[in-house]
């Protein structure tokens, strides 16, 4: 009996290992998450970070102060050590250590701290220069990052009054600031620049976040007398220190592409590469450049990107075409616990993450925390690089590809589009236009797919590429498939012959329309039937066979994503009619779901991707109930349906991509 049951065991343990081993796999099979335990008296919302010489990490917090953290990682299974280093501080997003000194931009002062005995605590703590403020809440000051002549390098958002306003000099700038103190401005139209790092050929590149005047997250080189976007630092230029004389009225504010207006606008930089918003994250944040491959030798010399808002790290690589820099991004890990800010390298090769979520809402949902990123190995199956072609793209893989699904057309698809340029907030998708493939050579090694595009390439436009029928040779999928390339310039050099291409096989035809996706990316939605399935959710007319609602709903918008109105009640099978205004200046839908599926709706609307601004956001899904369309700020939709017989408490909720999550209300059907 005894021998049956352990072979039995033994078989259902045989089971499961095999189970195991068919899962997809995961990021956390690759790189792993090791999350610091935090001591209890402390408010670590990290604001700077840094790590010293001797491994130790120094950690500026929101809340004023300075924290020293031996053993951050936890040798041997020991605990971490925190000692207060300094406090009194005012805000600090920025920390660095240089000759045994700390820097840190505090609001309204750039401030250099001196342990001058060397008992671990703060003595000294001196004045650089003052930084320009009013007191306007939004008036962040980020760094500082040393230049290679030793001067700090310190930019400063723009306040907030409604809109994105400079409202002492040099907001909305990156300074330059001497050892003496002296202010320097170097570069203008920024609007939320948290991050920027000096690159490994000593090039200056920033985060930026979407917003008023930034269509969507991006990553540009930071250059003396460049002009990134943002209208209201030109206020100043007209000062005799200004490296550039542009002005507000020279900037084509009418909604035009970015790709073009840019053209337009002297001194204007594009964007090395665009974040798309919500189609990578929502808030780019902390950089860091891995010229020692620490994340494994495959993404050595690329970048990895925090974002606050989505708790993840993303991926950036960069090549230079015409001497320019541009480049791709992609997914890379998600799951950190709170909003992720800064990003560092930990003297052991480990990623170090510091995390804040107050005020900034995020994914992740502690309300700080610090964690490292470790890699398992093991290389995961990506593309790692995507490189312009004259004639199309060059997909770089990790591992060798399995021939017959990589040079197989159906298995890609490309498409292209840019944003609108404008003082509003953000933007929608715009001018998405699918790539037809002609052709794709597979390199002998496996490692290398060119595709040959179809039509002409526009410039400035983002590609987004996706492998998603590519496997590798060991029949791997790709663990992210999906690249968004920032085309400002097509590259020079040798097209492939036609001669050379693989042959496709009858049944490959040139795209893959099963989905739906060319439909959506041409506005012909409404031949989809998906449409049709919805547009009996969006009545905008009072039906002939009632003769007035019964009830009249009336729902607002209000800025930083919120709903006038956050409860209202109907009665069960009553004829109503919802006015929605949405007098924001930025855009938003109002859809009514089912009780309990608000998370799954919302995250079916992001899913849309590129086919969302067609959908107006809207899933196509059972959980929808009503909905209007996307409307643009001060515009107004009305709706007429029959409220659900069944009562409840149902939800009216934006599903426009990285609104669902605050932008709520309760809709209460009563008997
Ligand atoms: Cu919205």
């Amino acid at each position: 009996m005894k021998k049956i049951f352990c072979s039995l065991a033994i078989a259902s343990l045989l089971t499961v290992n095999a189970s195991f081993a068919q899962k997809p796999l995961t990021e956390n099979d690759f790189y792993q998450l090791r999350t610091l335990p935090l001591p209890e008296d402390a408010i670590l919302e990290v604001g700077g970070m840094t790590i010293l010489p001797d491994g130790r990490m120094a950690v500026a917090t929101r809340r004023g102060e300075i924290w020293m953290i031996e053993n951050p990682y936890q040798k041997d299974g020991t605990q971490p050590y925190y000692k207060r280093f300094a406090q009194g501080l005012h805000e600090p997003l920025g920390l660095t250590y240089r000759n045994g000194s700390f820097y840190t931009s505090n609001r309204g002062e750039l401030t250099k701290i001196t342990d001058e005995d060397g008992d671990g605590r703060a003595d000294v703590y001196e004045a650089v220069t003052s930084l320009p403020i009013v007191g306007n809440y939004h008036e962040y000051s980020y760094g500082p990052v040393f230049d290679a002549d030793g001067n700090m390098l310190v930019t400063l958002n723009v306040g907030w009054v409604g809109y994105g306003a400079s409202l002492t000099k040099w907001r909305g700038w990156l300074v330059k600031i001497s050892p003496e103190g002296k202010i320097e401005p170097i570069s203008a139209g920024l609007r939320s620049p948290s991050s920027y790092l000096i690159n490994s050929s000593g090039d200056l590149f920033y985060s930026e976040n979407q917003g008023d005047w930034v269509a969507s997250g991006k990553v540009s080189q930071l250059k003396k007398g460049s002009f990134n976007g943002h209208g209201e630092s030109l206020k100043w230029t007209s000062d005799p220190a200004s490296p550039l004389k542009l002005t507000k009225d020279q900037l084509p504010d009418t909604g035009e592409p970015v790709a073009t207006a840019g053209e337009k606008i002297p001194h204007y930089q594009y964007p090395a590469c665009w974040f798309p918003h919500v189609l990578m994250g929502i808030s780019t944040a902390g950089m860091v450049e891995d010229v020692n491959g620490y994340l494994g030798p495959h993404f050595k010399g690329q970048y990895f990107v925090g974002d606050q808002g989505h708790s993840k790290v993303m991926r950036m690589q960069l090549e230079k075409v015409n001497g320019e820099y541009q480049g791709a991004c992609f997914p890379f890990r998600e799951g950190w616990a709170s909003g992720l800010l800064r990003l560092e390298w930990g003297l052991d090769g480990s990623l170090v993450g510091g995390m804040t979520s107050r005020g900034w809402s995020s994914t992740g949902k502690a309300p700080y925390a610090i964690q490292r990123l470790v890699w398992s190995g093991k290389t995961p199956f990506e593309m790692q690089e995507i490189h312009s072609k004259p004639d199309g793209f060059e997909i770089v893989f990790t591992k060798p590809v399995d021939k017959e699904t990589a040079a197989n057309p159906a298995n890609y698809k490309v498409a292209s589009f840019t944003y609108k340029y404008h003082h509003q907030y953000g933007s929608p998708i715009i001018n998405t236009e699918e790539s037809g493939i002609k052709g794709i050579v597979v390199s002998a090694d496996g490692r290398k797919a060119r595709l040959v595009l179809d039509g002409s390439f526009r410039k400035h436009y983002i590609y987004e590429i996706k492998p998603e029928g590519v496997k590798s040779a060991d029949q791997e999928s790709v663990l992210h498939p999906v690249g968004y390339y920032t085309l400002n310039a097509v590259a020079p050099g040798d097209q492939v012959a036609a001669s050379q291409f693989t042959p496709f096989k009858a049944t490959a035809a040139p795209m893959n329309h099963e989905h739906g996706a060319m439909q959506a990316s041409t506005g012909k939605t409404a031949s989809t039937g998906k449409a049709t399935a919805n547009s009996k959710k969006r009545v905008t007319e009072m039906p002939a066979d009632w003769a007035a609602p019964d009830q009249v709903l009336t729902i607002g918008t209000k800025p930083g994503l919120k709903f006038d109105v956050t409860e209202l009640q109907v009665k069960a099978g009553s004829k109503v009619k919802l006015v929605f205004n949405n007098n924001d200046d930025m855009t938003h839908n109002c859809v009514i779901v089912a009780p309990g599926s608000v998370d799954e709706v919302g995250q079916k609307a992001i899913g849309l991707g590129l086919k969302g601004p067609d959908m107006q956001y809207v899933p196509n899904s059972p959980k929808v109930l009503f909905h209007t369309n996307l409307l643009q700020p001060e515009s107004s939709e009305s709706l007429y349906f029959t409220a659900p017989t069944q009562p409840g408490t149902y939800t009216y909720v934006c599903t426009y991509p990285g609104h669902h999550t605050l932008m709520q209300g309760k809709l209460v059907v009563v008997k």
